[in-house]
């Protein structure tokens, strides 16, 4: 496809994708997890659960990225070309390596939280672990993680986030319901080489939310809302566990895959 054919789908794709949100959205019950885009919940995980859990990533996620028992493997995002959030690793299917995650998915807790809010039945792929190195240069500014279908994310701080400087999720409230804004930013990135998704322009960053709570608070989010992780995050590293998700409508099965392509292969 010629330049400006691609780029005139990606526009297309953004208009289309961005219609379908805005009806999904239109649709859901008014609470405040559909009115806002996220929810925060505060004492989800005991301490010492967090700390158990950022223990098994820290066993884990040393070295390379590499594969670690069954579908579980390492993803460091250094790796990757695009020398964003540089500082960030993950162990990602971490229910195949652990019992409790494996039966918190079972009893589908997280599911019941999302579908009580969504009004409808939502799956996860699976859990990662995520350790968010000290990094005040590579941070990736406010994006969205796509238009439509939606995803759907829980992210449990595993260690206190008591100042800006220690990382806070950073989130748009209501954004998710927004239309025109994000397809102009994804226009501006077609014509531009901005990444994909990006949120550069007409987003009010005062409006934004940090995230400052303490470990074991669990963060409800659906990711067609303009968020970021915070890009001066110079104190401490952050250590959180992420489910991945999306309506049952939407679920296309299997556990998560992103990144495996820095994998070696064999
Ligand atoms: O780690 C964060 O605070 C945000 C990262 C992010 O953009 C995401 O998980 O979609
Ligand atoms: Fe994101």
């Amino acid at each position: 496809m010629s330049g400006v054919r691609a780029r005139w789908a990606t526009c297309r794709a953004a208009i289309w994708g961005n219609r379908r949100a805005r009806w999904f959205w239109a649709h859901k019950p008014a609470n405040e997890f559909t009115r806002n885009g996220f929810e925060v919940i505060e004492g989800f995980l005991s301490r010492e659960e967090c700390v158990r859990l950022s223990r098994l990533a820290d066993v884990h996620l040393p070295g390379p990225g590499h594969r670690v028992e069954r579908t579980c493997y390492t993803w460091v995002k250094s790796e990757a070309s695009h020398g964003r959030n540089t500082g960030v690793r993950e162990l990602l299917n971490v229910q195949d390596i652990d019992e409790g995650l494996a039966s918190m998915l079972h009893r589908r807790t997280i599911q019941d939280l999302f579908e009580v809010r969504l009004g409808e039945r939502v799956e996860i792929y699976g859990f990662g672990i995520q350790f968010d190195g000290i990094d005040t240069a590579t941070k990736r500014g406010f994006h969205v993680d796509g238009f439509f279908p939606p995803q759907l994310k829980a992210f449990v701080y595993l260690n206190d986030v008591e100042i800006d400087g220690d990382g806070p999720y950073t989130i748009v409230p209501g954004s998710h319901r927004w239309f025109g804004r994000k397809i102009l930013n994804d226009f501006a990135n077609a014509l531009s080489t901005g990444a994909k998704r990006d949120m550069r322009f007409l987003v009010p960053a005062r409006r934004a939310r940090r995230v400052i709570a303490s470990a074991g608070t669990l963060i409800l989010s659906t990711q067609d809302a303009i968020h970021k992780g915070w890009g001066d995050h110079w104190n401490r590293p952050r250590h959180a566990l992420v489910a991945y998700g999306t309506t049952t409508d939407h679920f296309r099965g299997g556990s998560l895959t992103e990144g495996v392509e820095f994998l070696p292969v064999g």
